[in-house]
Formats: C-alpha cells, structure tokens, sequence
C-alpha cells in the first residue's frame, strides 16, 4: 500500500525532515510514499503532482506546500476521488490540515527579547507568498504592540541562507540601529549569523537573533541559535496517522493544531 506526498522543495531544511518522519512513520505502518515534489507554489504543478500520484493509484495524499484556504479547498474538492491532507495552511482553515500554532512560539520569542530589555526590533519574514510566513509576521507585530513597540524595519526572504544573509547586510546598511532580529526561519538566520559575523557584529553582544523551525542543524550554528521550535517529526507522525485513520468517511477527518515552543540557546542575550 502506498500513500503520497506532495512537497515543495526539499533542498529547505524544514520540508526535507518533514518528509522523512513521513516516511518513516508511513514504513512503520507498513505503507511505501510516493514523493512528488514541486518548486513554485502554481496550482497547475500541484494538479501535475497529484495526477502523477493518482496514476499510481495513490488515493491518500499530504500535501506539504503553502496553501491559501480557498486554493486548498479548491484542490480538495477538485479531488474529492482521493484524501488530501494540508500541512502548510491557515491551522484554523476548514481544509483536513496538521499544522502548527503560528502564534504561541512568535508570541514566546517576542516576550524573551523584551524580558532581556530589547526594544530596537527588526523582522526578517519568510516571502510574502507563504502563508506560514505571514501568519507569523503579523504575530510578532501583534505581539510587539501589545508591548508598545513597532519593528525597527520589516524584511522579506525566500527561506534560504542567502536571502538572510542579503536582508542582514541591507539592515546593517540602512537600519544599524536595531539589537535583535527576528527571523522566519532557521535557514535565514543562518544567512544572518553569516553576515553579522563578517561585519564584526558581536552575537549576542551587539544584536541578538532568533530563527524559527528548530531544524536538527541549528544548535550547531554558532553560536547556537535561540530558535522556535516545530516538532517536524511530530508532524510527519501526526499526517500519517491522520491520513490513515481517514478511509472511514469525512467524520473520521480530524485536523490538529501542534505547539511551537521557544528554545534559547546561545544566539539572545
Ligand atoms: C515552513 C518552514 O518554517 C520554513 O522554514 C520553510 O521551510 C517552509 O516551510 C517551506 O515551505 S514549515 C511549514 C509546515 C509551515
């Protein structure tokens, strides 16, 4: 028996661990998975995707890619044949979803900072395009209010370890005056750490970072990232079980909110 899935790109580090829990927890339960991945988040490649998997008389399928609630309905009901399952849209969508709490983590890391006495602030966000990365960025800015406070600057990157490093130099150009930056995820904060260390900004003497994910590499960054953590294979086992626990019916469909959690390292002070 075989269950697919469908992903964005797998060089990021967070879809790459998801798809291995996915894997490994769909083994267990004595299931193979398909992988189908896809690069940009245009419908007509998630339709492909799954018409591939569906030829392979795949009839459960996760679908790891970013999703605003009307397009993944819209791809639900367009394959009502077969069980979707989403883990990157809105956790409080309607759609049969496994996803995680955009907000208890972001609320966390805002908190961490201005409990160290933070209150020069930049963001650097994930691309416009993801609904994660949203959802994110207007919790610290919620959060930050509730505080009295506006961002120093607000940036956007594409996850990877270039477009932080980028947004880093552009902030210390433009903005120098901030003390701590958060960031979307782990990747571009390692871009960050990258470029702040060529500038000889002191981490956390001078400005402090925070990512976001938790992937398995970043407590060896250095110094080790304070980050927010996703249990990714939490997730991974959370889909699949989900997903074949489905065959019986709509009602069987229960989605499922995961916390993310604060965990300081090295990177605050
Ligand atoms: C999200 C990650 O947080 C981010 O780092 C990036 O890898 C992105 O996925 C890729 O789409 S996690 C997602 C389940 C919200």
């Amino acid at each position: 028996q075989t269950i697919g899935l469908v992903t964005t790109s797998l060089a990021l580090h967070a879809p790459s661990q998801v798809a291995a829990a996915v894997k490994r927890y769909a083994n267990l339960d004595g299931y193979q998975v398909l992988i189908s991945m896809i690069d940009e988040n245009v419908n007509q490649d998630i339709q492909f995707a799954i018409n591939e998997l569906k030829s392979q008389l795949v009839d459960k399928v996760i679908i790891n890619v970013p999703l605003e609630t009307e397009e993944a309905q819209r791809i639900a009901s367009d394959n009502d044949d077969i069980v979707c399952l989403f883990l990157d849209v809105d956790p409080y969508s309607s759609v049969f979803n496994v996803s995680f709490n955009p907000a208890d983590g972001t609320r966390a890391s805002v908190k961490h900072l201005y409990d160290l006495g933070h209150r020069e602030i930049a963001l650097l966000a994930g691309p416009e395009t993801s609904v994660s990365a949203n959802l994110r960025l207007k919790s610290w800015l919620d959060t930050l209010n509730s505080y009295g406070l506006k961002p120093v600057t607000i940036f956007h990157g594409t996850w990877d370890a270039q477009s932080g490093y980028a947004g880093a130099l552009q902030m210390l150009r433009e903005t120098p005056n901030f003390t701590a930056v958060l960031v979307g995820n782990d990747q571009m904060a390692l871009g960050v750490l990258s470029a702040f260390h060529q500038h000889q900004v002191a981490i956390p003497g001078e400005k402090s970072v925070v990512g976001y994910d938790g992937t398995y590499e970043s407590s060896f960054f250095h110094p080790a990232l304070t980050t927010v953590s996703l249990d990714l294979d939490l997730q991974g086992k959370e889909a699949v079980r989900r997903l074949l626990d489905s065959g019986h019916g709509d009602s069987a469909r229960s989605s499922s909110v995961l916390p993310a959690k604060l965990i300081v390292r090295h990177s605050t002070g």
